[in-house]
């Protein structure tokens, strides 16, 4: 066994908290929704029952309407600002964050049931009806009435939390005059320079602000919030998903959830010209409320591959957008283009290299027959990984890890995919 895989089993192992895993200690000390998803194809690598603990556990975390929230708080711990008091949400049980998070968990469990044997179908076939229930009030609640795709109310929704992607969305609204002085936690944890301003805190918190006014009502929140963008991470991811839980549901012959999906994959694969920038060739974020798009290529404009949409032409402007990112950096596929005004290769989602993302981009890369492309991905997350650690994120000028260290999701990525001995669920 390669010493990194070792290692990447007692970070996950480190971060459990009694069947579920915190992303890293201290700076994110909660159970989060996508983070939960990879860190449960981490575990599954070396112990089946543990990950499908993680998925049951996020679960336990979902709303009456379906909504599986991207914050679970089992506690509230003084290390982390916006906390429970802040969102005051939640369903009877557990208190919650009042938005969601990229819907990765279909794909996930249909990985382990693919993978896996009897005992894998039966968990989740235990799921199946909450994640059908989670992508109808995606279909139904943050669907807006202005345009055919879903969109994000928030940017942490999107997971991509301080993407450039949203910056045009973000300056349609000040933050609110009657936020309270707040105190954030992140900055104390890490550099300030690689996290979001204190100014970007102040109209997330605004948005939170107005989802506690509506009640936590999210059809309005989509409806009437102050931000409302079309996003092709979750676009895409949820795609993805619907398909995943599409196949599930044929392959297991129940037939009452087929017409749905069905319904739902059509709509999306047409749907998905919304996001067509063609301008950038590529699939971009979109403000729906004046309908301008985001002028640069992230790392979730490489996602159309991994829900198997674009026409051939579409297929083509994404990869030579990624070929030539490629040629201006050393480790793709960083989050944002480095030839844009707005790249800063250390903050956040502005910049650096996400495991999770790579994983997803490679899948689909690979499934669309760029395979050498693929390849790349993973070599260069084994290298960052090598060289750096098991990082939230990199660098990808400097290679340097950024932000949280002996991060879940990062450890997950590479048992499941990033190491050069992963077979077991790189299906
Ligand atoms: C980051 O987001 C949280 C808010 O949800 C934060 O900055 O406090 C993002 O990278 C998000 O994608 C991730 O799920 C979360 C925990 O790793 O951290």
């Amino acid at each position: 066994m390669d010493n990194l895989d070792q290692r990447a089993i007692d970070i996950l192992e480190r971060n459990d908290r009694g069947g579920y895993s915190v992303p890293t200690a201290h700076l994110y000390p909660y159970q989060w929704n996508w983070d939960s998803a990879f860190a449960a194809l981490g575990f599954a690598t070396f112990d089946r029952d543990r990950a499908w603990r993680e998925l049951e556990l996020l679960i336990e975390g979902q709303w009456d309407k379906g909504m599986i929230p991207h914050i679970l708080f089992r506690t509230d711990d003084p290390d982390y600002f916006p906390g429970p008091s802040v969102w005051q949400a939640g369903n009877a049980k557990i208190a919650t964050g009042g938005i969601s998070q990229p819907p990765v968990l279909a794909s996930v469990i249909r990985l382990l049931v693919e993978s896996g044997g009897q005992s894998d179908d039966e968990r989740a076939r235990a799921l199946f009806d909450h994640v059908l229930d989670w992508h109808r009030w995606y279909h139904r609640d943050r669907k807006p009435d202005a345009c055919p795709v879903i969109a994000a109310v928030h940017p942490w929704e999107t997971g991509r939390d301080n993407s450039p992607d949203w910056d045009l969305g973000l300056s349609q609204f000040e933050p609110s005059k009657s936020l309270p002085d707040f105190d954030r936690k992140d900055t104390a944890h890490v550099d300030p320079s690689m996290r979001p301003s204190d100014y970007q805190y102040a109209q997330y918190l605004t948005i939170i602000e107005a989802g506690r006014a509506f009640d936590w009502d999210q059809k309005r929140l989509t409806e009437e919030g102050p931000f409302l963008v079309a996003d092709p991470g979750n676009h895409f991811i949820l795609l993805r998903a619907d398909r995943d839980l599409l196949a599930l549901a044929l392959g297991w012959g129940t037939e009452g959830a087929v017409a749905e999906l069905t319904s739902w994959i059509e709509a999306a694969e047409l749907g998905s010209a919304y996001l067509w920038n063609d301008k950038q060739c590529a699939y971009c974020a979109r403000d729906v409320r004046t309908g301008k798009f985001s002028n640069g290529f992230s790392n979730a404009s490489a996602l159309c591959l991994y829900a198997g949409v674009g026409d051939a032409r579409q297929r083509a402007g994404t990869v030579d957008n990624m070929m030539r990112i490629q040629r201006l950096t050393n480790a793709l596929q960083p989050s944002w283009d480095p030839a844009h005004a707005q790249f800063e290769p250390q903050r956040y989602w502005r910049g650096p290299v996400w495991p999770q993302m790579n994983y997803m981009i490679a899948k689909g890369l690979e499934e669309q027959g760029f395979a050498q492309l693929a390849l790349r991905l993973r070599e260069d997350m084994e290298r960052l990984i090598r060289t750096s650690g098991f990082w939230e994120c990199f660098n990808p000028e400097t290679g340097e890890g950024c932000i949280g260290s002996d991060f879940s999701w990062t450890a997950a990525i590479w048992l499941a995919w990033a190491s050069p001995d992963t077979t077991a669920l790189a299906a």
